[in-house]
């Protein structure tokens, strides 16, 4: 909240209340605007996306399409479906003097984002969520979309940003990260599966979130129903796979993402059958066989991707996730790897279990 009068940007949307820090993201700056009804007020994280307009153009357009979705398939468009509120002048987002970009959507009550769940059921519904988010999304006009980030989740590309971080070692912390940085060396030939079926014309692009953690969807707080996909900053053409293994990444994850003892971070194979039976539920009409194939191997690349960027941010002097404690980058990226290690050793028994609930589907 430091150095921003948030009372002042408010009364650019013709609210004002009381404000206060929101919620547990790693990227942008979220406040939670109390009146009634509520609001939640975010700064736009500029250095991460350089294009604040082009972000909410596909926000206003890709909320807009799911409204209508929403609508006609009996839905509630105020509760399941992110509304962004305009300024004054009619913009999606306020530009103070400094260049910082605010926005401003109605809260979602009555529901909950979660940062770990024992609950199979409650993954499930997260699953049927993000699954109904492609579905609402397979007939948006793709080309369309800005490319808000470029190469989010193209792994080679990270790759390249980790032996660059290595290289620099900028911090000075390579000699600290011994096991993780060879853990990384020892997959590099991950990197390119996804991509290269796409480029082949294997994997189909689609409209995708690219962001699936499980705090990225809001579950109502009493039937733990899916309710709501939220943090739409990344919603570009990708592949299904990337939703798919980043949720599970996080969502089957036994500890938190930053959890110290390793002995609390398993994958568990009880989450990732109810995720998988949720989210395979809203898009198997459409899952092709190159998809079915590469389920479980997204899993173990998505997590890859996500622990390697929070190495190259370690190794970089964390310039790109917030950070809360020492060393706060490279214990979220000994997660991921123990996570990894983990899937490696039962993956055969999880493509069982796979090839069960897609002959069940
Ligand atoms: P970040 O990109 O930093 O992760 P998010 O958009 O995910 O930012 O917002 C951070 C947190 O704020 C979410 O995990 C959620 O708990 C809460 N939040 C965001 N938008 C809303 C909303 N419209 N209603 C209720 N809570 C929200
Ligand atoms: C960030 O914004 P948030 O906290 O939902 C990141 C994701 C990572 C995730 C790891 C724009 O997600 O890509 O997987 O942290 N978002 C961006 O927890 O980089
Ligand atoms: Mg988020």
């Amino acid at each position: 909240m430091m150095g921003y009068n948030l009372n002042e940007i408010l009364r650019n949307f013709k609210v004002e209340a009381d404000i206060a820090s929101y919620g547990n993201g790693h990227i942008n700056d979220t406040y939670i605007v109390e009146m009634n009804p509520k609001y939640i007020l975010q700064r736009i994280n500029t250095d991460i996306f350089s294009d604040p307009f082009d972000v909410m153009e596909n926000i206003s357009n890709v909320t807009t399409h799911i409204r209508k979705k929403t609508i006609e398939n009996g839905g509630n468009p105020d509760r399941e479906v992110l509304t962004v509120i305009h300024t004054i002048n009619d913009e999606t987002f306020y530009k103070c003097e400094d260049g910082s970009c605010f926005r401003l959507y109605k809260f979602i009550d009555k529901a909950i984002s979660y940062d770990i769940v024992d609950d199979p059921k409650k993954l499930k519904s997260a699953g049927v969520a993000f699954g109904k988010f492609q579905k609402y999304l397979s007939d948006f006009p793709m080309e369309k979309l800005h490319e808000t980030i470029k190469d989010f989740h193209n792994t080679p590309v990270r790759f390249e940003a980790f032996k660059k971080a290595l290289s620099d070692d900028k911090a000075s912390r390579a000699k600290d990260a011994c096991d993780e940085i060879k853990f990384v060396l020892d997959r590099a030939h991950y990197c390119d599966v996804v991509v290269n079926e796409i480029k082949s014309g294997n994997i189909p692009l689609r409209v995708t979130h690219n962001d699936t953690k499980l705090n990225n969807v809001m579950l109502d707080a009493k039937t733990n129903e899916g309710v709501c996909v939220i943090d739409l900053d990344t919603v570009m053409p990708g592949s299904l796979l990337y939703d798919y293994g980043d949720a599970l990444r996080f969502g089957a994850n036994t500890g938190a993402e930053d959890e110290a003892d390793l002995s609390k971070v398993n994958f568990s194979d009880e989450m990732f059958e109810a995720f998988t039976e949720g989210f395979l539920s809203q898009v198997k009409d459409t899952l092709t066989e190159k998809e079915k194939e590469n389920l479980v191997f997204s899993i173990k690349l998505m997590t890859f991707e996500c622990g390697m960027r929070f190495l190259t941010d370690y190794l970089n002097g964390d310039t790109y996730f917030k950070v809360h404690k020492k060393d706060h980058n490279l214990l979220r990226c000994r997660t991921q790897f123990k996570l990894i290690s983990d899937i490696e050793s039962k993956e055969e028994k999880l493509n069982k279990k796979l090839n069960e609930i897609i002959q069940n589907l």
